[in-house]
């Protein structure tokens, strides 16, 4: 089609489509886990043991995935122990490129010029998207993990003999509620807005566009009971996968994504919740709205023109 056929070309995360014009995601392909003692973990190959300086994360303050990622770095107090390195907010032909982006690492410290280049460096007959974060194993020289949900898991525990600090983001007594309601909001909301903004038909939009506020209204009105978290007064990862989708929301889905009922500030506890996520320590070094903006609205099949908005000017 040829609205999958120009965006493939500018903007890759739309490789695939059901029958109905949905989107579909890819799923992540390099699934091994840093351990404290270097034991496989749940998928993949052992030898990755947590040790401070070994692991570089590579993200894009763009990206919700790789912000999730980087969120759970700077909750658990990770930021000597795990290099960060960020690409431009922009994708370009070749996908994630280094340097060119204020606030953008200027150079890969191991001399790549775009992210497919760690791929292939990692697995020569790598086919796939060279997608963002990635977990980049220096010592051996390769992809450790590029699925942002075992990153957070990763980050949360396995380098507690190095650092500890931060709250327990998945308590095991939570452990099925957490990956419910995770499971939930993904389909709903974080690829939801995703399914609107990339959807090629108008029953598939307005299908993503409905879940999606129906979603909104129950944490609206779950969290207008007082409650500080979406479980209570401990923070958890299920939090950071719902902050992610809702910082970018006024300022991209609202506007790109055709996500226009409202904007978010105008849904109180969530746009409070939001605020006190925002708060948290470490917290808004993650969150890059010029970033945010600039990468969004260069995806080419939805913006032509490139223009990016001048607001929201903050979050
Ligand atoms: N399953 C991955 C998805 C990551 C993902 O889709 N990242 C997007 C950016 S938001 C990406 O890097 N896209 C580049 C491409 O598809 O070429 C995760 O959660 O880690």
């Amino acid at each position: 089609m040829l609205v999958n056929g120009i965006w493939q070309e500018n903007w890759q995360p739309v490789q695939a489509k059901d029958e109905q014009g949905r989107f579909i995601r890819q799923t992540s392909s390099f699934r091994n886990w840093v351990t404290p003692d270097g034991q496989p973990g749940p998928t993949g190959t052992g030898g990755f043991k947590a040790e401070a300086g070994r692991y570089r994360l590579y993200v894009a303050y763009i990206c919700p995935w790789a912000s999730r990622a980087l969120m759970v770095l700077a909750l658990k107090g990770l930021n000597e122990v795990i290099e960060v390195v960020v690409v431009n907010p922009r994708l370009t032909e070749q996908g994630w490129q280094f340097g060119g982006f204020p606030g953008a690492d200027e150079r890969d410290p191991s001399g790549a010029r775009y992210m497919h280049e760690l791929y292939t460096r990692a697995d020569p007959n790598f086919t796939g998207r060279a997608t963002v974060p990635v977990l980049w194993d220096k010592q051996t020289g390769t992809l450790v993990n590029n699925e942002s949900a075992d990153i957070m898991r990763m980050l949360n525990n396995a380098f507690s003999r190095i650092v500890n600090q931060g709250p327990d983001l998945y308590p095991p007594a939570m452990a099925t509620e957490i990956d419910a309601l995770n499971d939930t909001l993904y389909r709903e909301l974080n690829n939801g807005v995703y399914q609107a903004g990339f959807a090629s038909s108008q029953p598939a939009y307005e299908e993503a566009y409905a879940k999606v506020f129906a979603c909104l209204d129950r944490l609206e009105s779950r969290l207008s009971d007082g409650r500080a978290f979406l479980f209570g007064d401990g923070l958890t990862e299920t939090d950071v996968r719902l902050f992610v989708t809702l910082v970018r929301f006024d300022a991209a889905y609202h506007g790109l994504f055709k996500c226009n009922r409202n904007i978010l500030a105008a849904m109180p506890a969530l746009h409070a919740y939001m605020q006190r996520i925002l708060a948290l320590d470490g917290i808004a070094d993650t969150v890059r709205l010029d970033h945010i903006k600039a990468g969004y609205y260069s995806i080419k099949a939805l913006n032509p023109g490139g223009i990016v908005p001048a607001g929201p000017g903050e979050l």
